[in-house]
């Protein structure tokens, strides 16, 4: 029994090393941003974020999987028009400067893997 629990103690471990470790692409203070999404296990795990409308405004990326993931922001979900698509960052964290928007709901994914949705609530 114990060694069994020692062993998934150290992969648990080593997991939370490797999350807190390596970063790529322009690395900033995520609390400077306007808002923050984080993605892990391929999903966006900040699936709604506000910000308010007619200025420009910062997301931060805190992307913890090992893949590259980014930000692109449509129009809606059908994804006929893009207004923004971010830089890929892999295990880091990135920040968008992005242009001012009109109030609305947006929808944003990930450029290499659609599945990760999230919703952008643009507030007037
Ligand atoms: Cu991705």
């Amino acid at each position: 029994m114990k060694p069994i629990r020692l062993c998934l103690l150290a992969v648990a471990m080593a997991a939370v090393f490797a999350a807190c470790g390596s970063t790529s692409g322009s690395t900033v203070d995520p609390t400077d941003a306007d808002a923050t999404v984080t993605s892990a296990d391929m999903a966006f795990e900040t699936e709604t974020i506000t910000v308010a409308a007619d200025e420009a405004f910062t997301v931060a990326l805190v992307n913890q999987d090992s893949m590259p993931h980014n930000i692109a922001i449509y129009a809606d979900s059908s994804k006929s028009e893009k207004l923004f698509e971010g830089e890929m960052v892999t295990d880091g964290t990135i920040a968008y400067d992005i242009g001012a928007l009109e109030a609305g709901e947006y929808f944003f994914d990930c450029s290499l893997h659609p599945e990760m949705t999230g919703t952008l609530i643009v507030e007037g």
